[in-house]
């Protein structure tokens, strides 16, 4: 590293051009971009960028294990809205990073993922730890780019941060060989300013559309809006409300769109879909039309598509054109930032009379709310239900939750009423276990004054329970609540109901999560009973530290309602015993 770059780099924001290292101008161009976290792992081929951060005034988290430092950066970015950052070496550390990549691309979450690689002059010829990065991850980006030269840093970086969140957020990765790390360029912020891009030609609201999609709204009898993570990423929050209310149409929410309508809201209708509540869907198939609000009518939303929906009419709002008609035909597209359509839409939408319909959904409700384990009484067992019921009732809502993926994330979904956006982090496309811990520091990072939950299973707490460590050095207050059922819950469940209760590699024997905790220096309990679960909650809530809370709930109890993959939205499992007026009819 020249001794002049080295002086000349300072902890502001480099305003004029300057002469700096490669390694130097990754850290300036972040400082630029606004970054102040970033979470990721050293190694040789990204030694210059570690050696060069002490000249910047970015925090760095050191994680344990490179997926954790994508999800870290992933849960940063759901919780706040603004890129999280990955940093890993090359080779294994890239590599490590992939389920954290694809996690955020099935999300449509933006992240920017900078990785080391081997010198130019070694680019393939299988040197040590040398790893195609850029091939591994091009499917799962948004776009990637490898750097050989440190004159093209600044620009990649800024470039990858344009693309993570402009239009559809996605991941972005930039692979910089060790050499361009280790050169000069003119460090210039300004000048490495991304051109504009050209606006995609689908992407202009068009009149005709907007004059369908009122019409079809103004003759609807039985209308429903489907709100998802769209919502949340276009901040129109504001705008689908003004819509449900001024038109009086339900709303029915996505996982990942839960939190950007109210969940106390009289038009929430709750979650859809495969564990949807059954008035959700049986509303979604009855509907004459449905108002798509950046949804992507995913599988576990649809159930069969040849069944899905068959009387509605559909207006599908979304800024990716390659999401229309890509699932499910629609009548009327509106492509565009679902914001500024619905500011397009809305003084065209007057009021309307939506009484009978939503009374008619009010009869559908009738018992058949899964909110029935709530009431139960205290039969000496635990429930994964009383617990996020607690920790909802207790937070008041206002906690970030951040879920596993298993039967607790759907009780989550169930038991824990979202009333605002990004209080609730979740994998949904990939489902990936293993992201509740390391997603909620970053959330934690991006929101240092909030209360963060971790509601994890027991297989999947394990899977990056190594991250207590990274907890522990960064000394960072979390609440962590393990569902303990001794299974893998979601996987047993599909045993139960589909292979005949053949429990094939389910059960699971876990170390003493307590002590797991306290070997980290950090404190827990475990909780056996209903009577010990709401001081144990506030018992957590009240501690300086991290508190880890293990929850030994019922061993073989399922999430109702269920329906079977590929079956259609109507044909629900419902928890035995209870009775469904749906069901009859
Ligand atoms: C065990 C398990 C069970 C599940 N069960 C269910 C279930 O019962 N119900 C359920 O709903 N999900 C369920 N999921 C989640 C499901 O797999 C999908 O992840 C989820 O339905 C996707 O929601 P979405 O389409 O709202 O979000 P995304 O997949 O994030 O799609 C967002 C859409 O919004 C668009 N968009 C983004 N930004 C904008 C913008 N600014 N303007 C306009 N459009 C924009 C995107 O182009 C995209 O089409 C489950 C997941 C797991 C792991
Ligand atoms: C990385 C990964 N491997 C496997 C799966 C498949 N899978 C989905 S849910 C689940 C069980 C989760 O068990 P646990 O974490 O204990 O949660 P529970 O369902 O019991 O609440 C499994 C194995 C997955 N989603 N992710
Ligand atoms: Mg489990």
């Amino acid at each position: 590293m020249g001794t002049n770059a080295t002086t000349q780099a300072s902890n502001a924001h480099l305003t004029t051009p300057t002469r700096l290292t490669g390694a130097e101008i990754v850290w300036a161009t972040l400082v630029g971009e606004g970054v102040t976290d970033v979470f990721g792992y050293p190694g040789g081929a990204i030694l210059p960028v570690y050696d060069a951060l002490r000249k910047f005034p970015i925090h760095h988290t050191l994680v344990r294990h490179e997926q954790g430092a994508a999800h870290m950066a992933d849960g940063y970015a759901r919780a706040s809205g603004r890129v999280g950052v990955a940093i890993a070496t090359s080779g294994p550390g890239a590599t490590n990073l992939v389920t954290g990549i694809a996690t955020a691309m099935l999300d449509s979450i933006p992240i920017v993922c900078i990785t080391g690689n081997v010198s130019s002059k070694v680019l393939g010829t299988d040197a040590f730890q040398e790893v195609d990065i850029t091939g591994v991850t091009l499917p799962v980006t948004k776009h990637n780019f490898i750097i050989h030269r440190a004159e093209d840093i600044a620009p990649a970086i800024r470039h990858a941060f344009q693309i993570a969140k402009s239009a559809r957020p996605g991941p972005v990765l930039v692979d910089i060989t060790k050499d361009a790390q280790q050169a000069t360029a003119i460090f210039d912020f300004e000048a490495a300013k991304p051109r504009p891009h050209r606006v995609h030609p689908m992407r202009k609201i068009e009149e005709t559309g907007l004059k369908q999609a009122a019409e079809l709204i103004r003759n609807a009898k039985r209308p429903v809006i489907l709100a998802g993570h769209g919502v949340i990423e276009s901040g129109a929050e504001e705008q689908v409300c003004a819509l449900a209310e001024r038109a009086q149409i339900p709303v029915a929410l996505t996982l990942l769109g839960l939190g950007a309508f109210p969940a106390s809201h009289s038009l929430n209708l709750g979650m859809m879909g495969m564990h949807g509540e059954s008035w959700v869907n049986h509303s979604i198939q009855e509907a004459d039309l449905l108002i798509a609000c950046g949804m992507r009518f995913d599988d576990r939303v649809t159930g069969s598509l040849s069944t899905y929906a068959t009387k509605a009419k559909k207006i599908h709002i979304d800024v990716d054109p390659a999401e229309i008609n890509k699932n499910v035909k629609v009548d009327v597209p509106l492509i565009g930032d679902l914001r500024e359509v619905l500011e397009e839409l809305l003084p065209r939408i007057s009021g309307r009379d939506g009484s009978a319909w939503l009374k008619a959904i009010e009869t559908n409700k009738g018992v058949s709310a899964v909110r029935d384990i709530k009431n139960l009484p205290d039969s000496g067992h635990l429930y994964a239900a009383h617990v996020i019921h607690d920790i909802w009732r207790i937070t008041g809502g206002n906690a970030i939750v951040v879920t596993d993926v298993g039967q607790h994330q759907m009780w989550e979904a169930q038991y824990y009423h979202h009333e605002k956006s990004r209080t609730l982090i979740t994998s949904g496309g990939l489902g990936t276990m293993g992201f509740a811990l390391p997603a909620a520091i970053g959330a934690k990072f991006a929101c240092p004054d909030r209360e963060v939950w971790v509601i994890a299973g027991d297989g999947g707490f394990q899977m990056t329970a190594a991250e207590l460590a990274t907890i522990a050095q960064e000394g960072i207050k979390i609440n962590i609540a393990i569902i303990n059922n001794g299974y893998l819950g979601m996987v047993r469940q599909w045993q139960e109901f589909f292979y005949e209760r053949n429990y094939e590699s389910t059960p699971l024997v876990s170390p003493d999560f307590v002590k797991l905790a306290d070997a980290h220096g950090l404190s827990g309990l475990t909780v056996r009973t209903r009577g010990e679960l709401a001081g144990a909650v506030e018992t957590a809530r009240s501690a300086p530290g991290t508190f880890l809370l293990n929850f030994k709930v019922e061993k073989e109890e399922s999430v109702y309602p269920m329906i079977p993959a590929g079956s259609a939205l109507h044909e629900m499992i419902r928890r035995p015993g209870v009775k469904d007026p749906l069901e009859e009819s």
